[in-house]
């Protein structure tokens, strides 16, 4: 392709609202625009890099024996209806009309629509196990949609869907999924973890999300220090066995305690660790709940969740811890509640002559000791895991790393199978549910990912395997004779040779052209320039910067060495 004609609009400033690399590279080398927020055009080099990425994925999942399908964009609201899903979702969930008034979603994930293929043309066990992928756009209404296209509104997904008849049947379906998945992001050239991830609401039981570490990945991953132990945070199990303090319980006291409400505030009022504070928070449902934890834990909501059997609860407001509690958030605690639910973390039942919230404005109690002075209906896992924890399976100690999910897998079961009526007929003829599991990719969001692991101050490092051409050929000087000729020459040959090739045949300023070579970040660059007479040129590496002059008689042979084998 000549760069002359090509749109590639480089730019030199870094946009003002692009916060992380990956969104302020793509968006000044040219491969992608923002046309409204969270909503983002390719470019041709970015369309190029997605077609990659794509083609990778395509080949991994054809050999699994998983079948290409396309659904449709817009999904009706029906199906939706019968999953039980179309109140579940809020505005995240994009919903329209069409010109008669019917209702239809914008596809946020495709569960329903596929069950339903499944469900109307697969009757018999002879036709199953069977995995349907697609490559398409999803839409999920983002409240902030940033990061560019790591957390944009409209994004690429492959979503892929087994169905299975039994659960030996979907254990194999996933472990398939879960092996295709390490060699597509290991071509992809990114360095990832499969992490143990909360199956949400999406009600499966065992998932892996794929996270590729960077410092800008907006998920927690805890991992030990001596095992292969990984997990998000979100579900990190935390296996810690609490002693009870040494010190004898005393009578519990209430003291004044004027603004004084955050455990910071209470700790260096009564100067104590907050390892001594109880720390209670409201959670709204069906009905009220109290949740206790260490003051120097984090509350994990997802545990408090799963904890009350998946009830959809959330944090209450300050209204209605007023209206619950009698009093304001600061000073609420377990004593003296009149019956309302309490649960707690294991690490409170070890307090002895803690502090905790009296329910009166500026009142706290101390030398509270749990059990004495309050029962909860039980003891749970609800605590963040910390950096330090000894890591659950026992081996070494927690450390924290922060990824971006580029993968997801899901053991689904039954959900959307019972919900939809995909049943098959088995080997007796008796009908049966079929047993499903759900893949998904974001193949847009992999690009930016990589972009965010591969680049360096000048600009893009593109793995060969998913750049947008394999060699970037530069005529420094097109207004020279000899460095002209010979660059057309070479464009021509290269070409034959069936390298993909970016010809830089602008008449640019050799600095202009060796900067924005350094942005687009293709693998190799080859330079003809003033030894274009001695029938030289110079061959530099993006990635190592290493630059050597070769014959241009050698460079077919020296091609082969340092560009991806042409399939
Ligand atoms: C929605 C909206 C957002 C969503 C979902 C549905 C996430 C939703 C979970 C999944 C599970 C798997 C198939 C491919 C792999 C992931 N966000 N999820 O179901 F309506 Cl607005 O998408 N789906």
């Amino acid at each position: 392709m000549r760069q002359s004609l090509y749109m590639i609009p480089t730019l030199r400033d870094v946009p003002a609202d692009a916060e992380i690399a990956s969104h302020q590279l793509m968006l000044r080398a040219g491969l992608i625009r923002q046309t409204a927020s969270g909503i983002y055009s390719y470019l041709p080099l970015g369309k190029r890099v997605l077609k990659k990425v794509e083609e990778i994925v395509r080949e991994e999942m054809d050999a699994t024996g998983a079948q290409e399908v396309l659904m449709p964009a817009i999904q009706p609201a029906e199906l939706w209806e019968e999953s039980g899903r179309l109140q579940a979702y809020g505005p995240e969930l994009m919903r329209l009309k069409d010109r008669h008034d019917r209702d239809f979603v914008l596809g946020a994930t495709h569960e329903e629509v596929i069950t339903s293929l499944v469900r109307d043309d697969v009757k018999s066990y002879k036709k199953l196990p069977i995995n349907l992928y697609q490559i398409q756009t999803k839409f999920r209404d983002e409240r902030r949609p940033r990061f560019g296209v790591l957390r944009s509104r409209e994004f690429i997904m492959k979503d892929a869907y087994s169905f299975d008849t039994t659960k030996e049947g979907l254990d194999a379906s996933y472990q398939a999924m879960y092996d295709a998945y390490n060699r597509i992001f290991t071509r992809c050239g990114l360095d990832f973890r499969a992490v143990e991830a909360d199956s949400g609401a999406i009600g499966g039981t065992d998932t892996h999300e794929f996270m590729v570490l960077t410092e800008v990945g907006e998920d927690t991953i805890a991992y030990s220090d001596s095992s292969s132990f990984a997990a998000n945070i979100e579900i990190a199990p935390v296996n810690v066995t609490y002693r009870k303090e040494k010190e004898s319980p005393q009578e519990i006291e209430k003291v004044g305690t004027p603004n004084t409400k955050t455990i910071d505030e209470v700790s260096s009022f009564f100067s104590v660790d907050k390892r001594k504070i109880i720390k209670s928070l409201l959670f709204m449902g069906d009905e009220p709940v109290l949740v206790l934890v260490r003051g120097d834990h984090e509350l994990n909501e997802i545990k408090v969740k799963n904890s009350l059997g998946g009830a959809v609860v959330q944090l209450a407001s300050a209204e209605e811890i007023k209206s619950v509690m009698k009093c304001e958030s600061g000073y609420i605690g377990p004593i003296k509640t009149d019956g309302i639910r309490i649960i707690a973390d294991h690490a409170v039942k070890a307090i002895v002559n803690g502090i905790c919230g009296a329910n009166e404005e500026g009142y706290h109690f101390t030398q509270v000791n749990p059990d004495r002075d309050f029962t909860v209906e039980g003891y749970f896992d609800l605590r963040n895991i910390q950096e330090g924890d000894p890591s659950p399976d026992g081996k070494g100690t927690i450390k924290f790393a922060r990824g971006i999910e580029v993968g997801h897998v899901f053991k689904l079961g039954t959900k959307y199978s019972d919900a939809l009526g995909a049943s098959f007929l088995d080997e007796n003829g008796k009908t049966q549910t079929m047993i499903m599991g759900c893949y998904g990719i974001g193949v847009s969001r992999t690009v930016a990912a990589i972009v965010e692991q591969r680049h360096d101050e000048n600009g893009l490092v593109w793995p060969a395997e998913v750049s947008p051409f394999d060699i970037h050929l530069i005529g420094i000087n097109m207004k020279d004779e000899e460095q002209s000729q010979l660059s057309e020459r070479l464009y021509t040959d290269l070409k034959q040779l069936g390298y993909d090739v970016l010809f830089d045949d602008r008449t640019e300023r050799a600095g202009v052209k060796f900067k924005d070579s350094d942005l687009i970040g293709i693998p190799v660059r080859i330079g003809v320039g003033k030894k274009a007479a001695e029938q030289i040129v110079e061959v530099k590496l993006r990635s190592t910067g290493e630059m050597i002059e070769v014959a241009v008689a050698d460079l077919p042979q020296k091609l082969v060495e340092l560009v991806r084998e042409r399939k």
